[in-house]
């Protein structure tokens, strides 16, 4: 850790520098306003938060510190992580240490094995990912510091402790959680010297000769490490976070809210929907029966998952890079044709519709058919491949928000006697 945590010593009063003189000088400029469609639907594109690790640009999509996520299809899971905490790419000593270390605290407690293996069978894997983090709250560097008194300027420090512990740890017990859940037999321990994504699909035990397995993986952990601050599982954990809760605390809360359907549930639903259609239509329907389909599911009252957007305007770049990588290597597999077909006919069913402000694929829409190409065809456990990802990006941005001291989030709620109130008030006055 010595040497991500220097980076993030030389970086911290600088940024803290900046935050401090933007508040001095501008703390009264308005960045935006309010209105009462927003304030009843989901607060949707406010300007209210700061979030340094990643941005969404409508027209853009993912730039995690700037660099567009195309860019940064060739890089590793530890590479990412140490862009998205400090700003900078790694070094190869930089990555060579950030892997050392996570390897040190790979070992996964025994009671948390215990805990796992007492759930009930039919247990959904993120309820056990989320109660094996909770679980391993006691061990929290954050809550034992602060317990005994530190200075807040310090808290950073013990927070990337817990995440680092955490970001080890996850992998495995992920992994775990996938041999025991669907019976693949004993667990496989880590393996020091291999990266986060190659230990990650060996300890899974999913046959992979050639390796192409584990750089799916390494694409995998790359494109959904991070997604700016407002989407459910950041703002959750970030929230969680502002209270103080440890990372532990905080993680938990993000990820219970990727569990839900229309946030990292959808990678499961989705590729439930792209089988459904094969197994309907005996194999790749015609572009007729797949717009049929289609419009069947709307008007079923359903949505169609890997499709359309709370922020992006556009094909999202993460199912394109999914999308390269499966044409690449198996551009013949049925449900990767099948994939690409819904592509060409869902979005304009959608325009059709005239209700989704995005009619384009996002994320969820292509990975769930890369792991099915591999073998991996347990839906429900699609969404803990997300979560090992995107802690990356929670708890990159819980060790900066404590660095900055972020205040605990409080924003104004308003009853709807107060919107008829003010409405009335404000027709009065036109
Ligand atoms: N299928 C059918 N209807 C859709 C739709 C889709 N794929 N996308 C949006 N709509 C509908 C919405 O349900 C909404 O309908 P109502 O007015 O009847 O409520 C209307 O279009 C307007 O919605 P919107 O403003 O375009 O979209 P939201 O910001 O409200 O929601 C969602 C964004 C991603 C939740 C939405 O597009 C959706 O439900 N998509 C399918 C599920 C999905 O793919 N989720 C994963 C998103 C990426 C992610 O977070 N991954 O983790």
């Amino acid at each position: 850790m010595a040497k991500l945590q220097n980076a993030l010593a030389k970086k911290i009063p600088v940024w803290r520098e900046e935050i401090k003189e933007i508040n001095k000088v501008h703390g009264n400029l308005k960045i935006d306003t309010v209105t009462v469609g927003q304030a009843y639907g989901g607060m949707r594109g406010i300007k209210c938060m700061v979030c340094d690790t990643s941005e969404v640009p409508p027209d853009k999509g993912l730039l995690i510190r700037g660099i567009p996520i195309a860019d940064l299809t060739a890089k590793t899971a530890e590479d990412t992580f140490y862009l998205l905490c400090t700003g900078d790419l790694p070094s190869s000593a930089d990555r060579k240490a950030l892997t050392e270390e996570l390897a040190e605290r790979a070992k996964v407690p025994a009671y948390v094995w215990k805990i796992l293996e007492a759930m009930p069978k039919d247990s959904h894997p993120m309820t056990m990912l989320d109660t094996a983090i909770l679980a391993m709250q006691r061990e929290s560097e954050f809550a034992k510091a602060y317990d005994k008194g530190m200075a807040k300027a310090d808290y950073w420090k013990p927070t990337l402790e817990d995440s680092l512990n955490l970001m080890a740890r996850i992998p495995t017990i992920a992994a775990g959680i996938y041999r025991m859940r669907f019976k693949k037999g004993p667990r496989i321990a880590p393996k020091k010297g291999l990266t986060m994504a190659e230990n990650y699909a060996r300890m899974l035990g999913i046959p992979d000769k050639s390796g192409e397995f584990a750089d799916c993986m390494r694409l995998y952990l790359v494109l959904h490490s991070d997604h700016e601050g407002g989407n459910v599982s950041a703002h959750a954990c970030h929230v969680v976070g502002s209270a103080l809760s440890d990372p532990y605390y905080a993680v938990s809360a993000g990820l219970n809210g990727l569990a839900g359907p229309l946030h990292g549930l959808a990678n499961q639903e989705c590729l439930g929907w792209i089988i459904e259609t094969t197994k309907k239509f005996k194999g790749v329907p015609t572009d007729e029966q797949l717009r049929k389909y289609s419009w069947d599911t709307l008007n079923s009252g359903k949505v169609i998952p890997g499709y359309g957007h709370a922020v992006l305007r556009i094909t999202d770049p993460r199912f394109t890079a999914f999308r390269e990588f499966g044409m690449k290597h198996f551009p013949e597999d049925p449900v990767m044709c099948l994939v690409d077909k819904v592509f060409n006919i869902v979005p304009q069913v959608l325009v059709e519709q005239g209700k989704a402000k995005d009619p384009w694929p996002n994320v969820d829409a292509a990975s769930g058919a890369l792991l099915y190409h591999y073998g991996l065809k347990e839906f429900s456990y699609y969404t803990v491949l997300f979560s090992v990802s995107r802690a990356m990006g929670m708890l990159s941005q819980l060790i900066i928000n404590r660095a900055m001291g972020t205040p605990i989030e409080r924003p104004k709620s308003v009853t709807t006697e107060w919107m008829k109130k003010t409405v009335a008030a404000a027709a009065t006055q036109s």
